[in-house]
């Protein structure tokens, strides 16, 4: 048996019973840091609360409070300003059509407390996504999506940026990239991890790959 089933038990019955006060206190008592609460606990659990709801053992309403309390934990938790200048190509970070916020909002923590500099583009569509991306000059574009259709929509988005010959390295992430390891290739992303923790090693090696092409 996993170690963690004890715990992964515990959050998803605090979760379910919409208790924010037990997990913080899970939280606290499980010792580890932020990120590594939200990747080892929450992502788990929270997957096994949608596919509980896709069996329909469990009601949205308590998906959506679940990820409002995983959503505020962690605002309250994650840091918010950068720990050091860092020079990296211009950079961002988006969800495309897609509303589920975690993800990014994680990947932002983690980019963030390594030092680098990004636009958090925030939620958007393929059109305003791929003017943004224009106007800022980016060169890394990091997508987060959680549904398989916003997933799909990667590849309109590389198409679009490469037929405005704009040179933009997609790194993909979220649970349709998680479910299915070749998706990422399928829509023409330059990579992916299963982690936003994950990110800064393909980011550091995207980061170096664009000097080279600028030099
Ligand atoms: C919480 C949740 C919600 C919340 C979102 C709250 C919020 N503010 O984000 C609410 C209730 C609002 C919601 C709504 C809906 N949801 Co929902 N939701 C979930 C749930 C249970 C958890 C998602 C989550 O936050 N996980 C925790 C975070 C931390 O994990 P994560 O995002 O995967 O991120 C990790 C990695 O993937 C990675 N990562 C993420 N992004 C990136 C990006 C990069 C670049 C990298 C490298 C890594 C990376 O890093 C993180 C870990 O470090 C999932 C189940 C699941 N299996 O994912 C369903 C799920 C995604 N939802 C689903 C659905 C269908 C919906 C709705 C359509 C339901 C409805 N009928 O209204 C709506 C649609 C909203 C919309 N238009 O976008 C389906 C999608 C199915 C599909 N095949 O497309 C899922 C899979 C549930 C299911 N099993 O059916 N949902």
């Amino acid at each position: 048996m996993d170690t963690r089933e004890p715990l992964h038990q515990e959050l998803e019955t605090a979760l379910l019973s919409l208790n924010k006060v037990a997990t913080r206190r899970i939280f606290k008592e499980s010792g580890l840091s932020p990120i590594r609460f939200a990747e080892e606990l929450f992502m788990p659990v929270l997957d096994r609360i949608g596919a509980k709801w896709e069996r329909g053992d469990c009601a949205l309403s308590q998906i959506y409070v679940s990820g409002r309390i995983c959503e505020s934990l962690l605002n309250e938790l994650l840091p918010t300003a950068p720990a050091e200048q860092s020079m990296n190509p211009p950079m961002a970070v988006a969800t495309l059509e897609d509303s589920h916020l975690l993800g990014k909002r994680l990947l932002s923590s983690v980019l963030r407390s390594s030092g680098y500099h990004f636009h958090d583009y925030g939620q958007q569509n393929l059109e305003n996504l791929v003017s943004k991306v224009q106007f800022d000059g980016i060169r890394i574009l990091l997508v987060s999506t959680l549904m398989l259709s916003s997933a799909l929509r990667v590849k309109e988005l590389r198409r679009r940026l490469d037929k405005q010959g704009l040179q933009v390295k997609i790194v993909v992430g979220g649970a349709p990239f998680r479910f299915d390891q070749a998706l990422w290739r399928e829509v023409g992303a330059d990579a992916t991890s299963p982690t936003a923790t994950g990110a800064l090693a393909i980011v550091r090696r995207l980061a170096d790959e664009v000097r080279h092409e600028n030099q």
